[in-house]
């Protein structure tokens, strides 16, 4: 059965929190790096990144495009899975509203092959990634209430106060 989620917001560490499914903000590489990507790693321990490699040396060798998304074991972490999504970089010149949007799409999409029922965001792209963040959380939040899934319930969880009003503004109005 397919319904609308229900939509909580969290404020904190995104590898602090319990759900069948952490996203992890990542890059094309799926090797690791800063923001979310590096504490997903650092606490998920080296399974993570050992799935990571192997999606490399198979299906993903030219590593994971923009917009896609790709689950792994969650190692250490409280979640059975981490879905790794590729946000894209913010472009003053290209709207890339539509690859952002894909991320959440196509992680709720992942999300529903494996039968994961409840899944954590953090607020892709808005980090190193650039993204100004009230624009960040519009098409968060309208993507996922406008993606048909059988996920019950998605918490974003926002890193700092700016990410949480700006968030839950956009719940208000959405
Ligand atoms: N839990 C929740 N949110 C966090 C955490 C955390 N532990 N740490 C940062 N944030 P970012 P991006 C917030 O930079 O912009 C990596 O190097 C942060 O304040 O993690 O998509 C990857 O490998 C921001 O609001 O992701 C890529 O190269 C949001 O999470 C690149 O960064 C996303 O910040 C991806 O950049």
């Amino acid at each position: 059965m397919t319904t609308r989620p229900d939509l909580v917001l969290a404020f904190g560490d995104i590898t602090e929190q319990h759900a069948d499914a952490l996203v992890n903000a990542a890059n094309s590489s799926l090797l690791g790096g800063g923001g979310v990507d590096g504490a997903i790693h650092r606490k998920g321990g080296p399974e993570i990144l050992a799935e990571c490699r192997a999606l490399r040396a198979g299906h993903y060798g030219k590593g994971l495009p923009t917009g896609q998304a790709v689950a792994t074991t969650a190692g250490r972490l409280d979640a059975r899975w981490v879905i790794h999504t590729v946000g894209p970089v913010w472009s003053r010149e290209e709207d890339r509203s539509e690859q952002l949007a894909s991320c959440y799409r196509e992680s709720l999409r992942v999300a529903d092959e494996l039968g994961a029922r409840t899944v954590a965001f953090p607020a892709i792209s808005t980090g190193i990634y650039g993204w100004p963040m009230d624009d960040g959380a519009r098409i968060a939040v309208e993507t996922v209430r406008g993606t048909e899934t059988a996920v019950e319930e998605v918490t974003f969880v926002l890193f700092d106060e700016e990410a949480y009003r700006a968030f839950a503004k956009r719940v208000r109005l959405t």
